[in-house]
């Protein structure tokens, strides 16, 4: 039985070490947010383990010590307090969960990834007058568009960034529920159709990172990966000339073509897109002929102005004029 019990043991290594060959990108990341995310993840780890590593500890040692055949030990079956014992096991958790707290009051604010980065790493606070690289990231069903709205660029499942710059993305989705996630950089954020997310974060170290939908999102979800390749700014410059001489702009129809679901698309590069683009797909008007969310209100007087202004686009609204016609 028992040795049984060791070659079952046994067969289980090779799936253990079949864990080696993992990269902890998570443990091992190339931007200031993740960083700090990783560092969380240690420290709060590392708390529990104040607990955990003893009681497991003291559990095998009492079962040890007080064993039926251990005739030395103590037999006190009217034992029933101990002010030592009160103070430690009440003291130790509430000092925990005190520094715990702290800790995530102080992070939920610091890693907020609606909050503009005040540093790109320890002691190296953004520069004044440093605007951060603005991405308009859309998950559709089942690849990633990038779009560089000030750089004239747009990509299909590879990005890039240069170090060293805050990135501030704005995230939706085309038709389903996504995660962006790049977990060299920072946490995940939900991509969600008429949404719109954010997060701001920034690469430290040059490299080419995995980027991924963290949320099942259906058949295509698994080949929905992209490249994020955080480069040199001289890198940066020639991957947007690239990227501009790569292909025509991405038009209304090439976004309503690309929106379809296909799987395990390859890189595809713009130079640019249409600038409505992202905005439209947060409203869930790009196709023609859809109203935009923004447009509508809560009211049934409003719905009717809605309607009046989908049948007349160019009316009332003074977005209007920088709109194309529906
Ligand atoms: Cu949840």
């Amino acid at each position: 039985m028992k040795i049984g019990r060791f070659f079952r043991g046994a067969a289980a290594a090779p799936l253990l070490l079949g864990l080696a060959g993992c990269k902890m990108v998570v443990m091992d990341p190339a931007g200031d947010i993740a960083v700090q995310q990783r560092d969380l993840i240690l420290l709060a780890t590392g708390l529990m383990l104040l607990i955990i590593v003893p009681v497991i500890a003291l559990t095998l040692f009492f079962a040890w010590k007080y064993r039926a055949s251990n005739l030395k030990a103590d037999y006190d079956p009217e034992w029933h307090h101990s002010t030592k014992i009160e103070m430690a096991v009440w003291a130790a958790p509430l000092a925990i969960i005190m520094i715990l707290g702290t800790v995530t009051w102080i992070t939920s604010h610091t890693l907020d990834p609606y909050r503009p980065l005040p540093r790109l790493a320890p002691n190296r606070p953004v520069a004044a007058g440093v605007k951060p690289l603005q991405v308009e990231v859309v998950a559709l069903d089942w690849k990633w568009l990038f779009i560089y709205p000030e750089l004239g660029v747009a990509t299909v499942n590879e990005m890039a960034a240069p170090v060293d710059r805050p990135i501030a993305f704005k995230i939706t989705a085309s038709s389903v529920m996504n995660s962006f996630y790049v977990p060299a950089l920072a946490g995940q954020v939900y991509a969600m159709p008429g949404m719109q997310t954010q997060l701001h974060a920034v690469v430290n170290k040059a490299g080419d990172y995995e980027g991924f939908s963290a949320n099942y999102s259906g058949a295509g979800f698994s080949g929905m990966k992209f490249r994020f390749k955080g480069l040199s700014e001289a890198d940066f410059q020639r991957w947007v000339a690239a990227a501009k001489a790569g292909g025509p702009q991405l038009t209304r129809a090439d976004y309503l073509k690309l929106e379809k679901p296909s799987a395990d698309e390859p890189v595809r590069r713009f130079a640019g897109a249409d600038p409505n683009l992202f905005l439209d797909v947060v409203n869930r008007c790009a196709a023609p002929g859809q109203v935009c969310k923004d447009r509508m209100t809560h009211t049934a007087q409003a719905d009717a102005a809605a309607v009046a202004q989908a049948r007349n686009p160019q009316c009332a609204d003074p977005r209007a004029a920088k709109r194309p016609a529906l």
